[in-house]
């Protein structure tokens, strides 16, 4: 395990930065989860302190790691979740790679990238945009990643989780995508976070029952939000 100590850059909310943070309280490694402003952003990008000017950046004995998915990958080897055997840690990046795209999907839905005064910036779109691309998320994306990783489940002989037998950062990936789009999450219905949308336009209404059709994932769902350190961690955190 790593004697170096773990700082984790993000904003105040999940974004792409809490599988990090699942994996490390998963695995019980120390890290310190610094949450900025995003005036603090702002100054860390302009000092050149962020390798690609994004978040979320971690940092290990004062190297910097930029790229969710590299991070991530990090976090799952420090925790112990990252599979041995070859083709299963490839099988996992799989799992990881359509976590990320459905990331990049729905912040796709809110915002345009763009580059402006010589920074590569995201831009927000008009609420009416917002919503009509989250319709078609909902109806079209997310089915067809759902779909997969049930299957992943089922194929995986006796196993309840997506890769091997045991527990690895793939599921922690899909848990935490369900959660962001569980239909109960705060996030969609609170004022001051991201995937707000004000009235009268929104605030956006999900689809009931998302996992209705997907009894494995329902119950890897449930089995990851009972693990005593997720289940205090998300006690601690509810968004
Ligand atoms: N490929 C990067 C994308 C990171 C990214 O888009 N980060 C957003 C926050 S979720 C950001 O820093 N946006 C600031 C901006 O681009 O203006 C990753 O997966 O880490």
């Amino acid at each position: 395990m790593n004697k170096h100590p773990i700082l984790l850059y993000f904003g105040d909310g999940k974004g792409r930065a809490e599988l990090v943070r699942l994996i490390f309280i998963y695995g019980g490694v120390p890290f310190e989860d610094r949450r900025i402003s995003f005036q603090e952003y702002v100054q860390m990008r302009d000092n050149g302190e962020l390798p690609f000017g994004q978040l979320p950046i971690l940092e290990v004995g004062g190297t910097l790691i930029s790229q969710s998915c590299a991070i991530t990958r990090y976090a799952a080897k420090e925790a112990g979740l990252y599979p041995c055997d070859s083709v299963q840690a490839a099988l996992s990046d799989m799992v990881v790679d359509a976590w990320r795209d459905l990331l990049d999907l729905l912040y796709g839905c809110y915002v345009d990238r763009v580059v402006e005064k010589g920074q590569l910036i995201m831009k927000m779109r008009d609420a009416a945009v917002r919503l009509e691309r989250l319709d078609e998320y909902f109806a079209v994306i997310v089915p067809m990643h759902l779909r997969r990783f049930e299957l992943l489940i089922t194929q995986n002989q006796d196993s309840t989780f997506l890769v091997g037998q045991e527990l690895t950062w793939a599921d922690l990936a899909v848990f935490d995508i369900l959660s962001t789009l569980d239909e109960a999450a705060s996030l969609w219905t609170t004022p001051s976070t991201f995937f707000y949308i004000p009235e009268p336009a929104g605030p956006y209404r999900l689809p009931k029952e998302l996992l209705k059709s997907y009894p494995k994932l329902e119950a890897l769902k449930k089995t990851v939000s009972e693990t005593p350190n997720i289940a205090a961690w998300l006690q601690a955190h509810p968004y």
